[in-house]
């Protein structure tokens, strides 16, 4: 696939130089370096590297070059990338910088200099386009890669559409999955990129006939227009039927289907669903057939749904679960306890712990490790690229900087990747120790073996939240759990909606909490106004939806209206009522802050809490 448009031209004399220049740093890939000898400290911990600590000024200075280099990378400037790497290599600057520069490389069809740079990126941190130029360039040959590109139905960078382009254009495409991408991207209203590939595959959209077409006469039934208007759309498409082969059909009921799941209408979703085409669903159409399926309790459509579904899909612990639930609701209990089991190893998500208590357990929340030893925190602290970040994270703080505070997140995810269980719990100890709060919690909850769950759900600002719970009333377990989610206790974290704050709460709901409780709108600020807003905020959404947590939870992020328009007009159990949520952040939100308000009752003693009595049931709006 590499005999592409892209052509590749011989390396220049500037670009061997430039080459030369930046390898000399960089012959390791981004492992930990061996700067010191192997040493094992007390408690059985090996640090067995340490990487070398470059100056504070160094980060610092080469984080203040970042962004114009980024922006001279984009204008092809090979100078720039090559003299930061020559400083900055391995980091997570290094590989911003390396797959940008890999990425003009490859639009350019710089194949040499594409070949030396790949081979000194860490595997982990090659970007999707990167390896995409790297499958154009016959670096990389990975079916399963190519697949997953054509199976998305959005919008691909650049130099992937090229990739795929080239194929269709080489016939090396699988040309139905190829079809089903040019639809795909036509119902999500990317009509070029549609247009482009459908060209490749040699009938473009304007064609008088062929597939590119029939695929054209689709466009009034499948784009986002034509889906606001389900009913006149499906009309149409049976009028279309006779022109029109299964699978472009049955790809366009699932389209009809999904906009009618995600309003709710869950009879017509079902109707459309069942003429539609399930080879042809992609993972979000199949995911609302279920949906469907499930907020109508039919058990046994359900259980076919979920049994039809992709295997990457039908092995997630949702629809583990939902599969168990299924044919434990139709009297199949091996089958049911199979799956449970499955999904409860899955860790200490939502369905994990749902189907945990399904086999008659309960989570719990003691250690199996120690605290990490203080010499050993005390050695790692030393290691170079975790210095990096905290460098990072302590100018940030002090400069209320927040681009910087990315950068120290990304420096600390660099410099704990890779790590194993009991090295990943000192970071966590190290993060915590240094107010690094969102960054303990990432290295504590990547453990799978070795658990500390003060670190995993850690309760900093202890004696403000447990003040204005009591105040208002609410759960401090729901609280920590609420903010855990939010902020990851980040103070003054700032969303891209403009949410604010530990408790994320939005500018104009804090001039509604502040008329009504006598303060000042910008009491939202600071850490106390925060978290009394928020938490007045919880109660008072429980008080106006039927006194119950979930819609509660759902009111804070989405709104109190929408959490009671997503009611259904009978009662609904309440993890089907958070499936079923048609806002993918809501969805994901209230699943993760119920969850963690169990994993907070249990550390602070609170009895008797199941996640499934949490959840409870949802009254009938
Ligand atoms: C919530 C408000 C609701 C508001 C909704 O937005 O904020 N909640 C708070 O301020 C506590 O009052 O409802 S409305 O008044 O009926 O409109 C809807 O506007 C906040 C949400 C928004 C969300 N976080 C708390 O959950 C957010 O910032 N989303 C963007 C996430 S990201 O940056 O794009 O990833």
């Amino acid at each position: 696939m590499n005999r592409l448009r892209l052509t590749s031209r011989s390396l220049s004399g500037i670009t061997l130089a430039l080459l030369a220049a930046c390898t000399t740093t960089s012959k390791q890939p981004a492992a930990l370096q061996p700067v010191a000898q192997a040493n094992t400290l007390q408690g059985g911990f090996t640090m067995p590297y340490l990487r070398h600590a470059e100056s504070a000024d160094q980060t610092l200075a080469d984080f203040s070059r970042l962004e114009s280099v980024l922006a001279d990378i984009k204008n092809d400037n090979d100078f720039a990338a090559a003299g930061f790497l020559s400083s900055q290599s391995q980091s997570a600057m290094g590989e911003t910088v390396r797959n940008e520069w890999l990425k003009s490389l490859g639009k350019r069809g710089d194949a040499a200099a594409f070949r030396q740079q790949y081979a000194q990126l860490d595997h982990a941190a090659r970007q999707q386009e990167v390896r995409c130029y790297a499958h154009i360039f016959g670096l990389e040959n990975d079916s399963a890669f190519v697949g997953n590109l054509l199976e998305t139905t959005g919008k691909l960078p650049a130099g992937c559409n090229t990739l795929l382009q080239a194929g269709a254009a080489n016939g090396v495409l699988d040309i139905r999955r190829a079809w089903r991408r040019v639809r795909g991207l036509i119902s999500n209203g990317h009509i070029t990129d549609a247009d482009n590939l459908a060209a490749a595959l040699g009938s473009p959209l304007n064609s008088i006939n062929g597939f590119g077409y029939q695929e054209n006469l689709l466009r009034n039934v499948i784009t986002p227009g034509a889906q606001k208007k389900p009913d006149n759309a499906a009309a149409l498409l049976q009028q279309l039927s006779g022109s029109l082969n299964r699978d472009q059909t049955g790809f366009a009921w699932g389209v009809l289907g999904l906009a009618q799941a995600k309003n709710l209408n869950m009879h017509a979703a079902l109707d459309y669903y069942r003429r539609a085409e399930r080879s042809q669903l992609n993972d979000e159409q199949f995911e609302w057939y279920a949906r469907a399926a499930l907020r109508q309790q039919r058990w046994h459509e359900l259980a076919d749904i979920i049994r039809s579904m992709p295997s990457s899909l039908q092995s997630t612990p949702t629809w583990q679960y939902w599969l168990a639930r299924s044919y434990a609701a139709q009297g199949k209990k091996s089958q049911a306890h199979a799956l449970f089991e499955q999904a409860a190893k899955s860790g200490r998500n939502f369905y994990a712990v749902l189907s945990t208590e399904e086999l008659g357990q309960r989570i719990h929340t003691r250690n199996n490790v120690d605290n990490a030893n203080p010499q050993d925190v005390a050695h790692l602290s030393r290691d170079g690229a975790l210095r990096r970040a905290l460098t990072l994270f302590h100018t940030s703080r002090r400069n209320g900087d927040w681009k910087m505070r990315r950068q120290a997140q990304n420096e600390w995810r660099y410099a704990t990747r890779g790590m194993n269980e009991t090295t990943l719990l000192a970071a966590a100890q190290l993060a915590f120790e240094h107010e690094f709060y969102e960054m303990a919690v990432n290295s504590a909850e990547r453990t799978d073996h070795l658990l500390n769950f003060n670190l995993r759900y850690i309760t900093p600002f202890r004696d403000l939240v447990t003040h204005y719970s009591h105040e208002h009333n609410v759960d401090p377990a729901w609280v920590y759990g609420l903010i855990r989610q939010e902020s990851r206790f980040v103070m003054g974290a700032k969303s891209s909606a403009g949410a604010q704050g530990l408790m994320q709460v939005m500018p104009a709901t804090a001039r509604l909490i502040a008329g009504k409780i006598g303060m000042d709108s910008n009491e939202l600020y600071t850490m106390d106004g925060n978290i009394r807003m928020g938490t007045w905020y919880m109660a008072d959404a429980r008080r106006s939806l039927q006194n119950n947590e979930v819609l509660a939870t759902a009111g804070y992020n989405a709104g109190p209206g929408r959490a009671r328009r997503w009611q259904a007009d009978i009662s609904l159990e309440g993890a089907v009522y958070a499936e079923t949520i048609p806002f993918n952040e809501t969805r994901d939100y209230v699943k993760k802050v119920m969850t963690n308000a169990v994993y907070y009752a249990s550390l602070m003693k609170q009895h008797n809490v199941s996640l499934k009595q949490k959840m409870g049931t949802v009254p009938a709006r």
